[in-house]
């Protein structure tokens, strides 16, 4: 496969790298591409160096396939640009994400419904990949009637500019800030900005993206997102209401038996999911798994994942996978 990774010197663009290389994707020839500051800089793949291109002399090289991380304004203007001269683009940011005419896609859950005809697939939200990775399985043995949830999102999901203001404040040095607030030894619930319901666009994502992977309008969420000074992953406190009865240790074997999940649940042994410990994994790690005793047939529980990796390149890495073994391109 030709492949272009396009914003390959950002922050999620260096993990979609290394997850390539990491999974052996075959890449016959790899075109990394970033803003016109980084065009013929080199990055390095598989111990080689490959010198950075502009757009345009990436589309014109003919890639079949273009993962997209460089923002929603930057996929918006390219990314039809790469699908017209026949690459499929599979876009991590929020711009297709809830058009109509381009599916959302989670591997483990809906890749089945992707065709040639698909020209740009668009990669979920990072909150929202952990959330419906542990929901799709639970949803279609018992029925999901209501979610609540609520975030603690590491701060690289906003970027390099919040890495560095976290980094500048444990050192108490002055500098750039990400957030309105400090975020040492603070919680933010402000991801992403507020819209006119008073809930966050981060927020709403949850929401709105969960039922469309889920394939279920029916399916009710609500959420409060929260930016915490960590840089793992994201963790997620996770309610949910079924329309039928479960039983609490076959909630656990699906989950277990589940590709993609790592259950750990045992309070004996104070075993549980941590962003400290989900830091460079592709899994999403479930626990504290508990039935709700407020409600009938409502279970707690906790998800953890590295936003940066099944949250971002490790999700769009595994669609382009898909892609290539279905022979969709
Ligand atoms: C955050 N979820 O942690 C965001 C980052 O829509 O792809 C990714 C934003 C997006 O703030």
């Amino acid at each position: 496969m030709k492949i272009a990774v396009v914003g390959a010197t950002g922050m999620v663009g260096e993990i979609m790298l290394k997850v390539l290389a990491e999974r052996n994707f075959p890449v016959t020839e790899l075109i990394p591409v970033a803003s016109e500051k980084s065009v013929g800089k080199e990055v390095e793949f598989k111990g080689k160096k490959f010198v950075i291109k502009s757009m345009e002399d990436a589309i014109a090289m003919k890639p079949e396939i273009a993962i997209f991380s460089a923002g929603g304004t930057t996929s918006l203007e390219w990314a039809p640009k790469f699908a017209e001269n026949g690459t499929t683009v599979i876009d991590n940011s929020s711009a297709w994400r809830m058009d109509p005419t381009k599916k959302l896609i989670v591997p483990e859950i809906n890749a089945d419904v992707l065709t040639k005809e698909d020209k740009i697939i668009a990669n979920p939200n990072c909150s929202t990949i952990q959330l419906v990775m542990a929901l799709a399985p639970l949803h279609k043995k018992y029925a999901i009637k209501r979610v609540v949830v609520s975030t603690y999102q590491s701060i690289t999901g906003t970027g390099v500019k919040a890495v560095k203001q976290l980094e500048n404040e444990y050192k108490d040095i002055k500098g750039e800030m990400a957030y309105n607030y400090p975020i040492h030894r603070n919680a933010i619930p402000h991801c992403d900005v507020f819209e006119d319901n008073g809930y966050t666009k981060e927020e709403m994502k949850l929401v709105k993206e969960t039922k469309k992977i889920l394939r279920d309008d029916t399916v009710l969420v609500t959420a409060t997102a929260v930016r915490i000074p960590v840089v793992g992953g994201h963790s997620e406190s996770v309610n949910i209401q079924f329309e039928n009865s479960f039983d609490l240790a076959e909630v656990r074997r699906i989950l277990h038996e589940t590709p993609g999940i790592i259950v750990q649940d045992n309070t004996d042994t104070n075993t549980y999911p941590m962003p400290l410990y989900a830091e460079g994994k592709d899994e999403v790690f479930v626990g504290r798994i508990r039935r709700d005793e407020t409600q009938d047939n409502t279970l707690n529980m906790w998800i953890v994942a590295d936003n940066l990796r099944k949250g971002a390149a490790t999700n769009t890495v595994q669609i382009a996978e898909y892609l290539v073994q279905n022979k969709i391109v």
